[in-house]
């Protein structure tokens, strides 16, 4: 996707030089906010592995121009003179405006406008290419633009956004189906190949709407937004009766291929998409998608803190299984204002990364170990995230101080001179050459705000599933008034005090609240695991609907709300 004009390293050293120190002028404060002020700085560093080509390589202190995070990862299908798309400068720029470094973030600006094209030969993912490189260039130009973050001044001429309406334009001929559902692969140059897979996952084709809905946002062009709706609406239509979704399906035939899913890999960021499509375009329509969705995946996959999978037919659990990519669930409920649930997993997910000093890829719940095989830690950013979420709503320093643990860790196993490598084996701590775009764009990004969220002072941003940053902006919401309190925000009485409480809590939880006079189901609510109520521990009786408390286990072996136990 380039035409390179230099093939230099753009490693950002003035990251360091430019701005570290700016940030570093030590005010006399108190020791917690000079220990936040170290993280951050040291967090920093972190970011300083930056390349102008796809991949950074840190073991061999090289990159690669595979394009292998956009799906190619054995160099198929790439034409000869492939110069590569700058992934990892892409995935870095609103990481740069995040740190305050101007400087570089006007520098990357300014050489991707003058290389990047995308009228090349090249086999890409939609969904990858959607969230890291439309994404990328559309939040980029956002931040390049909109005050109080503007950033480029005059040599910016909407450069980015130009690219990013290229993309869109090459990413239309995926949505050409019978369901609308679009194909998960396209070649840029000449759209959907003969004889491509027509199997594509439930995020790959439900998590489009932010970066396509931005898109049509700035371009006036509806095109794309329409594409991203139209399947995200099929795809819900194709839902069970139990409000379930399935992993995988056929985007000529609309019918499902795995019918077991869960929370984590091929369906995660569709439920994200749902509710942060309802915060930034403010329509009800994604709102109410989401609700069902949320109370059904807490209805069948919630075990206590932990998610198993299930089929989407019956509502039964398939694999006892935690995943790294899991983790972000807890952060997407604390926008949903779902904090007591989201602090619960949250802190699973860090005994595990305890446990063995990073996240694996795969846990066995039902056996409390490692997955045979996948026993990796790409650097991936999920618990980060969580983390970053959690501790803005509650301010809790717990949660500081897991972030400077995995700063530590991160720092300790997978640091290397070329930069961060991901860990092949976490039992041996064995590394392997790749430091993923996501590392820039995410990982770091969220660790650093963690430690300093000055940048999102003034702003309301959400952040896509790629941790793009989108601002909220009124002019995007449609049929609000000018100042919108959203309807699923109120206020509950507590005594004197007034307790800011989320729709999740005061709609679904407890389940005797009615809705237009329509019961609606718990959130909360797990059933015993037999239904006669007989139990012989604790762990079989599952959470009272009403209270959202977890029952216990009567000595006469009966499952119920016991005050005495
Ligand atoms: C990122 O590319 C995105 O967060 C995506 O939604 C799934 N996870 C990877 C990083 O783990």
């Amino acid at each position: 996707m380039l035409a390179r004009k230099s093939q230099t390293w753009v490693l950002l050293l003035l990251l360091i030089s430019a701005s570290l120190f700016h940030f570093s002028t030590s005010q006399s404060d108190s020791p917690w906010a000079a220990k936040k002020r170290r993280m951050r700085d040291k967090v920093r560093k972190m970011l300083l592995y930056c390349v102008q080509h796809d991949e950074l390589k840190p073991l061999t202190k090289t990159f690669t121009d595979s394009l292998s995070e956009l799906g190619n990862l054995k160099l198929e299908h790439l034409p000869q003179d492939y110069n590569g798309s700058a992934l990892t400068l892409i995935e870095s720029l609103s990481s740069l405006v995040v740190l305050g470094n101007n400087t570089e973030f006007e520098r990357a600006v300014l050489w991707l406008s003058e290389n990047l094209t995308f009228d090349v030969d090249a086999r890409v993912n939609l969904f990858e290419c959607n969230i890291r490189v439309l994404g990328g260039l559309v939040s980029a130009h956002l931040l390049a633009t909109d005050s109080p973050n503007r950033v480029v001044q005059g040599a910016y001429k909407n450069q980015l956004l130009t690219l990013a309406e290229e993309l869109g334009q090459r990413f239309l001929p995926a949505f050409n189906t019978p369901t609308g559902l679009p194909y998960a692969w396209l070649n840029l140059k000449y759209g959907v190949m003969e004889n491509e897979t027509t199997e594509t996952s439930t995020s790959g084709c439900g998590s489009l709407i932010l970066e396509m809905g931005a898109l049509s946002r700035l371009t006036g062009d509806p095109r794309y937004e329409s594409a991203a709706l139209r399947a995200l609406r099929k795809l819900w239509s194709m839902r069970s009766s139990l409000n379930l979704l399935g992993t995988t399906l056929d985007v000529l035939t609309g019918e499902w291929i795995e019918y077991s899913s869960g929370i984590g890999a091929g369906v995660d960021s569709f439920y994200e998409y749902l509710f942060k499509a309802h915060i930034l375009f403010g329509s009800e329509e994604f709102w109410r998608m989401f609700h069902s969705a949320y109370v059904a995946v807490q209805k069948y996959f919630r075990h206590g803190p932990w998610y198993h999978e299930a089929d989407m037919r019956t509502g039964k659990a398939t694999y006892w299984q935690l995943t790294s990519l899991q983790a972000f669930w807890p952060g997407l409920q604390v926008l949903v204002g779902d904090i007591a649930a989201a602090n619960s997993s949250h802190r699973e997910f860090f005994y595990v990364w305890e446990k063995y000093g990073v996240l694996p890829e795969r846990y066995l719940l039902d056996h409390l170990m490692l997955h045979p095989t996948e026993k990796y830690y790409p650097l991936r950013p999920e618990l980060a995230e969580s983390t970053f979420y959690l501790y803005q709503a509650t301010k809790d320093p717990w949660y500081i101080k897991v972030g400077e643990k995995m700063v530590n860790s991160i720092n300790s196993y997978t640091k290397v001179e070329g930069g961060f490598a991901s860990i092949r084996d976490v039992t041996t701590m064995q590394l392997e050459d790749h430091q993923h775009s996501f590392f820039l764009a995410e990982t770091c990004k969220y660790l650093y705000l963690l430690f300093d969220d000055t940048f999102l002072l003034g702003r309301n941003y959400i952040f896509t599933t790629e941790g793009h940053p989108l601002p909220v902006l009124s002019s995007w919401h449609e049929r609000l008034p000018e100042t919108y309190i959203p309807t699923n925000w109120t206020f509950i009485k507590t005594g004197k005090q007034g307790r800011r409480a989320s729709s999740m809590s005061l709609q679904v939880c407890p389940a005797t609240m009615l809705n237009g006079g329509q019961r609606i189901e718990s959130a909360c609510h797990v059933p015993d695991s037999r239904s006669d109520h007989r139990c012989s521990t604790n762990e079989e009786c599952g959470i009272d609907s009403t209270t959202c408390r977890p029952r216990s286990c009567s000595t006469a072996g009966y499952c119920g709300l016991w005050l005495f136990i």
